[in-house]
């Protein structure tokens, strides 16, 4: 028996420290790392099945060729040859007969790491590409939080010890990032308050001292009636403000409208329960606000996130032990790109922003898009508007998906090549939350028929006729040029990297690499870059009854689609024993919202807009807030019959260029007999 110090690589907060044992070849367990400072030994119940999903009678084994129609499963197996002279045919011809950039490369968050650098290498050989820019995850918040403080610093786990506060703003950490809720509640059984903001009562409003539920996506407007609060009682922090703040009179006068009786109408909360939280949040220093990504996925989502952060400033909750404003860890990009010797950069066409990936693809001419390429994404299920990603993928000539199984994208792709797991391939993977750089060691070979990708763009590159040299850089020698300076792969071999340690303060210098070197309430960055007001105005979702009454008269209910505990997005959807963990798949509503539709509890149900319809049984909840139904997002079409983002936005985030998944307006109807 042998066993590996590893990583979990998938894009989340926690990326667990594990132990991988191997004997005869073959991984036989997986558990968590006892010598994890961070992560201490635990698992989720996702990296807690990686044995059965390593193994997984499902998993794809060799390239397949789909002989049925878009969607099916009928596939052929071919060799490795015919699958790469078939690609090296397909890219050669739509090279030939129109431009490089009319193939589309895209890639996700399936796996992250450095070692999946080997497609941007081909494509610098194929001569150009087309790609579409933004993200579908976090980037309107990094953003906010980046024009705001002009770094994205996160207090260490360990500093909640010293809070006597924390807040969780739209995260859902029990769920999301068990391992940093265990801290807090360690720091609760010391007496920490913790106070949780969300529109439902989740495994981590439950775990809270007070809940505070308001309508969705109006989180910027109560954050701006807490300063008013806070500012109208002189209860700040004036001396921090008056040495570390850029703005904040201007900030002052713009905060004044923001009264909280007018808050209690926008947000749907009791006046009293927002004067009484912001005398809290002053009052109880210090306070640790940690706003997760969920507050976001809003049109509105950067300003909102600036109007959080602007919280913890005016209160003098930045660089004191214990504070701090929380969004994610710059550690998270401590790998630098390989610096590849390529002819020339290839022309990239930036088709659009990620979360318009359907719309972008059907209307890209001159070139029009042929051909595909689909790495680590399953945008048919985790896309907004995915039915715009559906028609643009199936009037394509050639798609190729790289993927461990037959996923609803790889369903509609002509050929699927099988695709490594975490256990088959070294590489390095810091933590969004810890920020703690690990090694993900290989422990065992690719089963046979399997290869890395760095293995299959070097198959494509020798097919093409271009020189393969740079992808027989095995990961070592790649991370040997990507690590951060000073640290070797022998010595991350022996002991995690953590550039700060748990005692780190961040800004605790109160140096901000901002324009005006100050914390910027006031920033003319966002002005110029994105066209938004300089300040944190409060502009309502795009999806609400203040932006588009007539939409809301249509479709009255907010959906929020969040992450389940049971799948990370749509992997391990097709684990048997965690689709049974998972409580029954429902749209969850308020008792009061159903009975005004007359839906009785567990009745098969139509949920709809103008994008599109899925059909599923509805749950009464009286932790759902009224007006807003939840459905957790990651279900597979192919299995469950339905994806939630057939009915999501493809609208674009006011910064960073994200995507607004919550920003969702629905309806809810019994289904009528003999519907479909
Ligand atoms: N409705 C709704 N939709 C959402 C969200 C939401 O909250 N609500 N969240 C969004 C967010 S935050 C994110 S990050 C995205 C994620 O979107 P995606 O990254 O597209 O989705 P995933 O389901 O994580 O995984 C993509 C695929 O990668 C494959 N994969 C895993 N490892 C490897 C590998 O080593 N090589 C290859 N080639 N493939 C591999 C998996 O099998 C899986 O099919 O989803 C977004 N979609
Ligand atoms: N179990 C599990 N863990 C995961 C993942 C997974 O798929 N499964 N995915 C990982 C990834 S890719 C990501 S991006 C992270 C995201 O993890 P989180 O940062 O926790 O974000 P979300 O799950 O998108 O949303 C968190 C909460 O925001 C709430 N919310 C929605 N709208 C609003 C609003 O307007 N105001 C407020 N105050 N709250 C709102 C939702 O109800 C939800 O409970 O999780 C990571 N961890
Ligand atoms: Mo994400």
């Amino acid at each position: 028996m042998k066993i590996f110090r590893t990583v979990c690589p998938r894009k989340c907060y926690d990326a667990c420290a594990m132990l991988a044992h191997v004997e005869d070849g073959r991984l036989v367990k997986v558990e968590g790392d006892p010598d994890s400072r961070v992560t201490r030994g635990a698992l989720c119940p996702r990296a807690d099945r990686y044995v059965e999903r390593t193994y997984h009678p499902d998993r794809l084994l060799q390239p397949m060729r789909r002989v049925g129609e878009a969607g099916s499963d009928e596939f052929e197996p071919i060799s490795w040859d015919e699958a790469i002279e078939w690609m090296a045919d397909s890219l050669t011809r739509t090279a030939r007969e129109s431009d490089p950039r009319a193939l589309l490369y895209y890639a996700c968050t399936g796996h992250d790491g450095v070692m999946t650098q080997f497609g941007n290498l081909f494509l610098s050989h194929y001569g150009g590409y087309s790609s579409v820019y933004g993200d579908l995850c976090w980037p309107a918040g990094m953003e906010a939080t980046r024009l705001m403080f002009g770094t994205l610093h996160h207090t260490p786990p360990e500093s909640y010890a010293h809070s006597k506060l924390i807040v969780l703003w739209g995260k859902n950490a029990a769920v999301t990032s068990p391992h940093q809720m265990r801290f807090v509640k360690e720091a609760q059984a010391e007496g920490t308050q913790l106070v949780c903001v969300d529109p439902v009562r989740t495994k981590t409003a439950r775990l809270a001292d007070e809940h505070l539920a308001p309508t969705p996506g109006t989180d910027g407007f109560l954050a701006n009636a807490l300063a008013h609060v806070i500012l109208s009682e002189d209860l700040h922090d004036a001396e921090f403000v008056r040495e570390h703040v850029h703005g904040f009179e201007d900030y002052r006068r713009m905060v004044r409208q923001y009264e909280p009786s007018k808050a209690a109408e926008v947000c749907g909360l009791p006046k009293d329960t927002i004067v009484k939280f912001a005398r809290r949040l002053a009052a109880q220093k210090p306070a640790n606000l940690n706003a997760g990504f969920g507050v976001q996925r809003y049109r509105n989502g950067g300003q909102t996130i600036r109007s959080l952060a602007a919280l913890q400033v005016i209160c003098g909750n930045i660089g004191n032990v214990g504070g701090g404003f929380d969004y994610t860890n710059e550690a998270a990009f401590l790998a630098r790109p390989y610096p590849f010797k390529v002819p020339a950069q290839p022309r990239v066409r930036q088709l659009g922003p990620v979360s318009q990936l359907g719309r972008v693809l059907l209307g890209a001419k001159s070139p029009r898009i042929r051909a595909a390429i689909i790495e680590r994404a399953n945008p048919m299920t985790q896309n907004p508007f995915s039915s715009t990603v559906h028609y643009a993928l199936t009037r394509l000539d050639f798609v190729c998906v790289i993927d461990q199984f037959l996923t609803d994208t790889a369903r509609r792709a002509n050929l699927v090549l099988p695709a490594k797991t975490m256990f088959e391939e070294t590489d390095v993977h810091p933590g969004q939350w810890h920020g703690i750089l690990q090694i993900k060691e290989k422990c065992i070979e690719p089963p046979g028929g399997v290869r890395t990708e760095r293995e299959i763009y070097r198959a494509l590159a020798e097919a093409m006729g271009y020189p393969t040299d740079q992808f027989d850089l095995d990961a070592e020698a790649v991370l040997h040029e990507v690590l951060p300076a000073g640290l070797s792969v022998k010595r991350l071999r022996k002991e995690s990297f953590d550039r700060h340690g748990p005692d780190h303060v961040p800004f605790a210098d109160f140096r901000f690499r901002t324009p005006s070197g100050k914390i910027e309430l006031l920033s003319t960055a966002a002005e110029i870059s994105w066209h938004c007001d300089p300040l944190p105005f409060y502009a309502p979702p795009k999806e609400s009854a203040q932006a588009d009454p007539e939409r809301f008269k249509l479709f009255p209910l907010h959906l929020l689609t969040p992450k389940s505990e049971y799948r990370q997005n749509s992997q391990w959807g097709n684990d048997p024993h965690l689709n049974q963990a998972e409580e029954e798949h429902a749209i969850r509503m308020h008792p009061d919202d159903c009975v005004a539709r007359g839906l009785e509890d567990g009745q098969e149900v139509r949920v709809y807009n103008d994008r599109g319809a899925i059909k599923m049984p509805v749950r009464r909840d009286e932790g759902v807030r009224p007006g807003v139904a939840v459905v957790y997002s990651g279900k597979w079409l192919s299995r469950d019959g339905m994806s939630v983002n057939v009915l999501t936005s493809d609208h674009v985030t006011d910064m960073g260029y994200g995507a607004t998944f919550f920003d969702c307006l629905v309806e809810v109807e019994a289904l009528k007999s003999g519907t479909e």
